[in-house]
């Protein structure tokens, strides 16, 4: 067998799986500054082990001095998401990105089609740049994306895989699958706690929205209203704040607008 120098010839890949774990945690970052819901929970990477590499083309039948063109995984991401919705949304993410600093090669949906085991996960391949001493170079990655819970499965099953040498007992694997179900019902269920959720980031936005043209209109009116007219406006404010009903701040907000046209058109 040829000897090579794994380490070198290694090191792109794993440039690969820095930059593509930077860039994914980044979106996550943009999502939580802006106070929106990330579909991104926690981003993974890493670049396979040697002993799996030699073991892969093995096991397929590729000489090792081709696996680096025929395996898709030596660079490998996984994005966890909350929910199963956010996978859809992950995936649009990076379909966005074709063109620009990725271009996917593959996609195969393990969720609508659940593999014999009971693995669910999303997978794109990508062709993802990187740009080394000697150039430029197309990496190979494959990016899983699957739940919290569908990791949580993946994970046990994946140890129990390596403890019995890929031969799990079948009693074994019947019960794997059932867990596989409940892991996905409870994604299910998630899903309505996660509509909830939108809808209630929605609505502190909303609030916060308005309590700005509140604070804007009030402070206009600083312009044309007399102090004690200004200090009632602001004890409103405050209470309606302090009561925190979006409508009664609606109305206010509504009355701000009359009297600052009203003022507006006195004094010009
Ligand atoms: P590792 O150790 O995670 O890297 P195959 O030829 O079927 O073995 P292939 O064609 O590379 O695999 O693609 P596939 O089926 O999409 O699987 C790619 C990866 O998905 C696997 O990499 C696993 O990480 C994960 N995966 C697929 N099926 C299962 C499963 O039933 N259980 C778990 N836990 N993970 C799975 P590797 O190289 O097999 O393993």
């Amino acid at each position: 067998m040829e000897i090579f120098n794994w380490k070198e010839i290694l090191l792109p890949y794993e440039q690969a799986v820095n930059e593509l774990i930077v860039k994914f945690n980044s979106i996550k970052q943009e999502y939580k500054i802006k106070g929106m819901h990330s579909p991104i929970e926690q981003v993974e990477g890493r670049v396979k082990a040697i002993s799996s590499i030699i073991g892969k083309a093995n096991k397929r039948n590729i000489p090792v001095e081709d696996v680096f063109e025929k395996l898709e995984d030596i660079s490998g991401i996984r994005i966890i998401c909350r929910f199963v919705e956010d996978i859809k949304k992950v995936v649009f993410i990076i379909r966005e990105r074709v063109g620009k600093d990725m271009e996917v090669i593959q996609e195969e949906d393990y969720i609508t089609n659940t593999k014999e085991s009971g693995y669910r996960s999303y997978h794109l391949t990508i062709k993802y740049p990187i740009f080394t001493v000697d150039g430029r170079k197309d990496i190979k990655a494959e990016i899983q994306i699957r739940t919290l819970a569908m990791n949580f499965w993946a994970t046990i099953e994946h140890s129990l895989r390596y403890k019995y040498n890929g031969n799990i007992p079948d009693e074994l694997k019947e019960r794997l699958q059932v867990c596989a179900e409940a892991a996905f019902m409870l994604d299910t269920e998630m899903t309505t706690i996660r509509d909830e959720l939108l809808e209630a980031q929605k609505i502190v936005q909303i609030k916060n929205n308005l309590v700005n043209e509140i604070i804007n209109n009030i402070h206009n009116l600083y312009f044309y209203a007399k102090v004690e007219k200004m200090n009632e406006f602001n004890q409103k404010f405050i209470e309606l704040y302090q009561e925190s009903n979006v409508d009664k701040l609606f109305e206010f907000n509504r009355q701000l607008e009359i009297m600052t046209r009203l003022y507006k058109v006195k004094y010009v």
